[in-house]
């Protein structure tokens, strides 16, 4: 199957952990997403896209096979969805649905490392992900697959150990077992698919991917302004987080004084605010960035 002809298609998920926050990255990127008359599939009225929306572990292979052209995914299901077929090409990280997938154990388990999994029975949703990372740890052990609900497995007697996503770690702690070794650390990705579309749509694909890149860049990123005395310019620029070389200007009739402009890419707090008021930093702004390219 190939590309809807005339119409790109950006599979995402369709409700979960993923779906407001990926649709959020597709509206941000100037789409106007408008629901059909069908729940499966969103239209973007002022471009030929549109949006798939699916279980999220459905989205790899869409993207491989090229039914769809974009997708947005964790790298979670996208690691465990390889399977030594065709695969989709990871754009950018997008900085949101963060998780870890880690070992957990209770405390009957002697735990001192992976080599402590030997002989056991391991639970997951992640079978091929935990097969490959037994395999690199020279670990034997078995793996009992679990659609959900993998967390009661060691207190069903079922395994000794399981392998799960953790995000607060709320979950593990509410059934008796510690986290330990990490697996994978996993956001949500963009992907891309090994087909190319129809070539008039290459150039609309190409840029909905640079529009998304300015976006995840201006997410958390900031704008600040400030007076400073020259004296101190090289200290204050020196407390602006992940600024790089930034703008100086003089101030009208003030030749101690110079205003300062820079783009933060970390975040700004008001600790950061606090110490460059030490530094002698003062009218203070800091401003969100909406697009950046
Ligand atoms: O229906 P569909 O198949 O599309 O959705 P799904 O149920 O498979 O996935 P969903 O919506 O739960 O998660 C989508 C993606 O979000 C995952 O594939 C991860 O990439 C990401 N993500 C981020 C998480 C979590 N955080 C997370 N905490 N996915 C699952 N969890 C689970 C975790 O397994 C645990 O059981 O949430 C539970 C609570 O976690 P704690 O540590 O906060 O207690
Ligand atoms: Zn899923």
């Amino acid at each position: 199957m190939s590309t809807v002809e005339g119409r790109l298609r950006i599979a995402v998920q369709k409700s979960g952990r993923l779906s407001e926050r990926s649709l959020d990255l597709v509206r941000d990127a100037g789409l106007r997403v408008v629901k059909g008359n069908n729940d499966l599939l969103y239209r973007v009225e002022n471009y030929p896209i549109d949006l798939l929306r699916v279980r999220d572990d459905d989205i790899p292979t869409f993207v491989a096979d090229g039914v769809c052209d974009l997708g947005i995914v964790g790298e979670n299901v996208l690691e465990e969805g390889r399977n030594g077929g065709p695969t989709a090409q990871v754009i950018m990280p997008l900085g949101f649905g963060r998780c870890t997938l880690k070992i957990a154990v209770p405390p009957t388990l002697d735990y001192a490392g992976p080599a402590s999994l030997d002989g056991k029975r391991i639970a997951t949703s992640y079978p091929r992900i935990l097969r490959r990372y037994l395999e690199a740890q020279g670990v034997s052990a078995d793996i009992v697959t679990m659609r959900g609900a993998v967390e009661v497995a060691p207190r069903l007697k079922l395994a000794h150990a399981i392998c799960d996503l953790v995000s607060t770690g709320a979950t593990i702690e509410a059934n008796g077992l510690s986290a330990r070794d990490t697996v994978l650390e996993s956001q949500a990705v963009l992907i891309r698919s090994p087909v190319s579309p129809e070539p008039r749509l290459a150039e609309l694909l190409d840029s909905i991917i640079e529009r998304m890149s300015g976006v995840v860049a201006s997410q958390g990123a900031k704008y600040v302004m400030l007076n400073a005395p020259r004296a101190a310019l090289d200290r204050i620029t020196a407390i602006l987080p992940g600024a790089g070389a930034p703008t100086v200007m003089p101030l009208s009739g003030r030749d101690d004084a110079v205003a300062v402009h820079a783009v933060c890419q970390e975040a700004v707090f008001w600790e950061t605010l606090e110490k460059l008021k030490e530094a002698g930093a003062s009218a203070i702004l800091v401003l969100p960035i909406e697009k950046m390219m």
